[in-house]
Formats: structure tokens, C-alpha cells, sequence
């Protein structure tokens, strides 16, 4: 189990190259000469970049960059890992794969999120970043590597995707399309943080992003950090995490000298050091094609692509500005299956290969090599009710009427009006018995992706999971667009997290897929669609957190990821409101402290919660609301040079 689980990791980190024996990586060492080179930054440091060229010389080909953190040697000597797609590998693209600063082979210093300079990319400027790196690496490359047509292209999923979305900022004029995929767009709200909340289930990744390394290396500097807490992999995160107790025993026993951790750690609130590592605000002025790519069920980036996409879209009229969003979990659409499941749902076949064959190939042919028509979508989104792809020309859609949901007596739903504004709903809230954030017992995942679709059914017969549901529907019904929840609460704490959930409830005579195993029933299957916490201390500021005044009536309003969701006739809609998300989500102390980070086990206390009927969802459209969000993809923010 440990062997294996540590190879896995290794391989998902980029660690062991994985040498893929299919025909294609045949066809790649048959079709392509392999050069690595030092490229030269306008600070001097030289950045590690390993390019494969086409051997058929008797054409230009554009450039396609993939820039990241998690080692390009993986992809040197021909290890090729089906990413990119063995459709750009037939078609024939110069493929540059770039450790950033800081990793691996390259030089410098390597920082989280680096923060983005305005302008930086006036070249009389010896500051850098990492569009500045990316704006550096295109004009080297298109003067020095042979045979490419003065086109560049930039891919990657997850911190690669968010890498490609800093080069699109000030980018170099060489750069013309650009596929941002699962990309981080704020560490407050993407991976480590949702809205404040610190996954507690990421504690074991901080280990490849906290230590800097002392030479330049193709191999991994920080195994012995990672072992800490791999070394005798936990089977049963929640128990070990709840053993582990307060956060301050993670920088005791394994992160003491992270310092990544300890920068999180020290900045519990929005401020300053995480601001000025958001990348929306600089994400203007754009004038080339864009492609943002996510997934429905991405637990680690969905504020990322999504933030992106709108960010684009209010910032920058000249970009060809375009986002496709389909059932998968992380990166799942570079990876195809066969059979597209996620958890225990099945969405159909060959969806991964529908994508980079039909969307994403056709995308870089007809902006870098002028073949094609471009027939992209504004908006290419999975339903995944129906199980169908749909377009549409606007996103949020226009034209699909906003829900709003409210809560009344026995755990009715009501759709579009309110219930009973008086009724009062409440549970105990106890961090010594968190609510656990799946039906399954998960061991330390790197990252946590299979709740992101599961079963509800052992939440909803809990007495701290406040559950409500509506009739049977006798029609489909369409939730498409942004999310806010609108709870007013009042509390016998004095901080408090909320999670509000939104769930397909199944039929009981809903049949089982091929998949599952016999212990899953499909029949009543409480599939959860979206959920989101919310960290009650930040309901006016993400910067300037509040406690709560025991028993003062409070509005808590945060935003739930869009989603693009059919409940087909036979069907229910449920909504769950609890207080913690165990260890997906760390426990609250629900005592206020001043840093989470560094509570004591006796600050850890019960709650006795209160929800009001006044409270309410608001799925569809475009959902605008408190607390001020950093970055809201509105033009007046975006940060002016
Ligand atoms: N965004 C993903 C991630 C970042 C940090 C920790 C864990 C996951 C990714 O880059 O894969």
C-alpha cells in the first residue's frame, strides 16, 4: 500500500517520469528531434526549457509553451504522458515545456502565486514575474529556435494553467492563443483556501511548494518533507487529522520549516501578501484568443477557470474570449478512459476525447495555423443533469431564469417563494464530531476530488446537517449560473464556518450504473452537484474578519461555484447547511480566535446554531452580493499600471 501510494504520488507530481509504452510516445520519438536549452530572462537567470521540432522541416510550425512547477524534465527524452494531446502531436506544433523560476532545472527563487508587476513588460524593466519570464521566453524562442511560424500558443492545467494566464498579461504580440486549464487564480480561493477556509486535507501538499531548492536538479529536492507525513500513509484521514487536533500541531509535528506554511500561517486574513497574489485584477487588455477549460467537479481549481473567464470577458473586448466546462474532476479532461465517471456517476464516453479532438485541437489550428473555421462557443458547457453538451452566448446564460430556493418546516424546499419567514431552524454544532466531508473513508489524498459528486445520504441523516427538499418535480428543471446563499444566522459562538450544499436527489427506483460496485445504490442517491464553505468571520471583509455576537441575528452571504445542472423530472432538489467539512475543511473553533492557524484545543467549543426562514439560495444567472469580493471581474478593478 505505502510502495504504491508513493508511486502514484510521485508519478501525479511529475517526480518519476511516467514512460508511457504506447504508440504514441513511438510516434513522438519518431516524428520529433529533442533539444533542451537555457533561456536567458532579462535578469540574467536562465530558464530550463526542453523543445521538441517536428523533423519534417519542410514547413514552419507555431510554437506551443507549457510552462511549470512540477518539472519539465518529465517531459524530456520523449516521455510523453498524453499531455499534451496526441492530436497536437499528429498535427505538428514546436512543443516548449519550461521549468518556471525557481524549480527544478531552472534558476532563482521560487515564490507561491508570484505577484504579478503592472507594466513589467516594457523592456527597459529589470523586475520580474512571471509574465515577464513568459514575455522573455517567447522572444527568445521565436529568434533562436528554428522552423517556427511567429506564433505562439499556451497551454496547462492547474499551476502550468495558471502560468499560462500570467503570460497572457502584457503578453508578448508573438502570443496569440492561449488555454488556460484548471488554472489557480488566487490561493484565497483556489486549492488551499475556499474563501478563507483552509483545506486541512492539502496539509500534505504543502511539502512541494514550501522548500527552495539549492542546485539545479531533475529530480525532487523535497521527498524527505514529503515522506513526513507519507512516511506511514494514514488509511483514515479523518481520524487522523482529528487525533492531530488544532492546526498549530501541523506546524509543530511536520511544516515547522515550510515556508510556504509558514507564510499561511501568518496571513489568516485576506491581506496583502495574498492580494497582491491574485492574478484577476491584472487580467485586462487581452487581445488574443482565449480558451479557459475546467471541470464541473474540480476540487482543487473551479474559482480559477471560472474567475478567469469572467475576468476576461469584462476586461478585455479584443480577446476572441471563450470557456468550456465539462463533467470532470482535475485535469480529467487530458485523460481519456473510455467511459467518463466521476465517482460513482457516469457521464457518457469518450467525453475527454470529444474535447481535445473537436474543441481544443480545432482551437490552436485555426489561431496558429489559420486551418479551420473558428466555431468555438462563447461558452462549450457539459449539463451535467442531462448528461449533454449545450452552448451557449453568454456565461452566465441569459436565458435560462435564476431560482431562488427557501427553507421551511419537516425539510420542505419551496421554489420561488418563501415558505414561513418566521421559522426558525438550528443544530448543534460540535468540533470534536465534525460532519466528514465524504461517504468514504479516504486516506491522506494529496488532494480530496471523489466527494465532489458523492453520496449525501450519511450528512443528511445527521442532527447537526440541516437538510431540506423539495416536492418530487414533475418537470426538468434547469439550475445554469452563479450561486449565492443568503443565510441570516445567529449563533450561541461567537465564529462559526457554514456549508451549504446543493443535491441532486435520485429517484428510489433510479437504477445503478455498469461501475458501481454492489454497496452503491443509485436508488436515492443523494448526489451533491455544488458545495462551498464559507468562513463565517469574513461575512463583510475577506481582509477584516468579525466575530459574531452571541445570539445577534447576522447575514452571511457567500458565493457557491456555477454550475450548469438538469433535475430531471422524478427528481427532488435538496439544499444541507452544516458547520463543518471534516478534514476537507479545518474545524472552527467556533470560539473566536485571532488566527485559526495557532488556536488551542480548549478553543475548540460547541455551538448551537440558528438558521432563519428569511434566509434563502439564489441559483442561475449572475448572482451580485457581499462581502466585497478582492476581484469581481469588473473593469473599475482591474489594477491600473
Ligand atoms: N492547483 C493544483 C494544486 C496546487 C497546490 C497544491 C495541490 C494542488 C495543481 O497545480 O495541481
Amino acid at each position: 500500500m505505502k510502495f504504491r501510494f508513493v508511486l502514484v504520488l510521485l508519478v501525479a507530481l511529475g517526480c518519476l517520469p511516467l514512460q508511457a509504452q504506447n504508440a504514441d510516445s513511438l510516434y513522438f520519438r519518431q516524428h520529433y528531434d529533442l533539444k533542451e536549452y537555457r533561456i536567458p530572462m532579462r535578469d540574467g537567470a536562465e530558464l530550463f526549457t526542453a523543445v521538441y521540432t517536428p523533423k519534417d522541416k519542410s514547413k514552419d510550425y507555431p510554437i506551443l509553451l507549457n510552462r511549470t512547477c512540477y518539472n519539465a524534465s518529465k517531459y524530456s527524452n520523449y516521455n510523453y504522458s498524453n499531455y499534451p494531446s496526441k492530436y497536437l502531436i499528429e498535427d505538428g506544433y514546436i512543443l516548449a515545456f519550461q521549468d518556471v523560476r525557481g524549480r527544478y532545472m531552472s534558476d532563482g527563487e521560487f515564490d507561491n502565486m508570484r505577484p504579478n508587476i503592472p507594466g513589467n513588460n516594457r523592456r527597459n524593466k529589470k523586475d520580474i514575474d512571471e509574465s515577464s519570464d513568459t514575455y522573455d521566453t517567447i522572444d527568445w524562442m521565436i529568434k533562436h529556435i528554428k522552423g517556427n511560424n511567429g506564433r505562439v500558443g499556451m497551454y496547462g492545467i492547474s499551476y502550468p494553467g495558471h502560468y499560462t494566464a500570467a503570460g497572457m498579461i502584457d503578453a508578448h504580440p508573438a502570443l496569440k492563443a492561449s488555454s488556460p486549464q484548471a488554472p489557480i487564480a488566487d490561493f484565497f480561493f483556489d486549492d488551499f483556501h475556499h474563501q478563507g477556509a483552509y483545506l486541512e486535507s492539502y496539509t500534505a501538499a504543502f511539502a512541494v511548494f514550501g522548500y527552495q531548492k539549492d542546485s539545479l536538479t531533475r529530480d525532487p529536492w523535497y521527498m524527505d518533507k514529503l515522506m513526513r507525513l507519507y512516511e506511514d500513509p494514514a488509511a483514515d484521514a479523518y481520524d487522523f487529522y482529528l487525533k492531530l487536533g488544532p492546526l498549530k500541531n501541523i506546524t509543530k509535528n511536520y511544516h515547522h520549516d515550510n515556508f510556504f506554511w509558514n507564510q499561511v500561517v501568518e496571513h489568516p486574513n485576506y491581506d496583502e501578501f495574498w492580494q497582491k497574489r491574485n492574478i484577476l485584477p491584472h487580467l485586462k487588455d487581452i487581445d488574443h484568443a482565449v480558451m479557459t477549460v475546467g471541470g464541473w467537479f474540480d476540487a482543487e481549481d473551479l474559482y480559477g477557470p471560472l474567475n478567469i473567464y469572467k475576468t476576461v470577458e469584462a476586461t478585455s473586448p479584443k480577446a476572441k474570449n471563450s470557456i468550456v466546462m465539462g463533467p470532470w474532476d482535475h485535469g480529467a479532461w487530458a485523460r481519456e478512459k473510455g467511459k467518463a465517471i466521476h465517482n460513482h456517476i457516469y457521464f457518457g464516453d469518450s467525453i475527454s476525447s470529444f474535447f481535445l479532438k473537436n474543441i481544443e485541437r480545432k482551437f490552436f489550428a485555426h489561431h496558429l495555423k489559420d486551418e479551420g473555421p473558428d466555431t468555438l462557443p462563447e461558452a462549450y458547457m457539459f449539463d451535467t443533469g442531462t448528461k449533454k453538451w449545450e452552448t451557449f452566448d453568454t456565461w452566465p446564460p441569459k436565458e435560462i431564469e435564476p431560482v431562488s430556493l427557501y427553507f421551511g418546516e419537516n425539510g420542505k424546499l419551496g421554489i420561488n417563494k418563501p415558505i414561513d419567514e418566521k421559522a426558525v431552524f438550528e443544530y448543534t454544532s460540535d468540533p470534536q464530531k465534525p460532519v466528514p466531508y465524504t461517504s468514504q473513508t479516504e486516506g491522506l489524498t494529496f488532494t480530496p476530488r471523489k466527494y465532489m459528486s458523492d453520496d449525501q445520504r450519511q450528512a443528511s441523516r445527521r442532527p447537526d446537517v440541516l437538510t431540506f427538499q423539495t416536492d418530487v418535480l414533475q418537470d426538468n428543471k434547469v439550475l445554469a449560473g452563479e450561486i449565492m446563499a443568503k443565510l441570516k444566522v445567529a449563533m450561541t459562538g461567537t465564529d462559526a464556518d457554514f456549508i451549504v450544499k446543493l443535491i441532486d436527489v435520485y429517484p428510489n427506483d433510479h437504477e445503478n450504473y455498469e461501475h458501481n460496485p454492489e454497496n452503491i445504490v443509485m436508488g436515492g442517491y443523494q448526489q451533491l452537484v455544488r458545495a462551498e464553505v464559507f468562513r463565517g468571520r469574513f461575512r463583510n471583509s475577506f481582509e477584516k474578519p468579525e466575530p459574531f455576537v452571541p445570539g445577534e441575528p447576522s447575514d452571511v452571504h457567500f458565493r457557491l461555484q456555477d454550475i450548469l445542472h438538469t433535475f430531471k423530472k422524478g427528481h427532488r432538489i435538496m439544499i444541507q447547511i452544516h458547520s463543518t467539512w471534516f478534514p476537507y475543511i479545518d474545524r472552527n473553533p467556533q470560539k473566536y480566535v485571532d488566527n485559526i492557524y495557532k488556536a488551542n484545543e480548549d478553543d475548540f467549543i460547541k455551538s448551537t446554531i440558528k438558521v432563519f426562514g428569511s434566509s434563502s439560495v439564489e441559483v442561475g444567472g449572475t448572482q451580485d452580493c457581499c462581502p466585497p469580493e478582492p476581484f469581481r471581474s469588473r473593469n473599475e478593478n482591474a489594477i491600473k499600471d
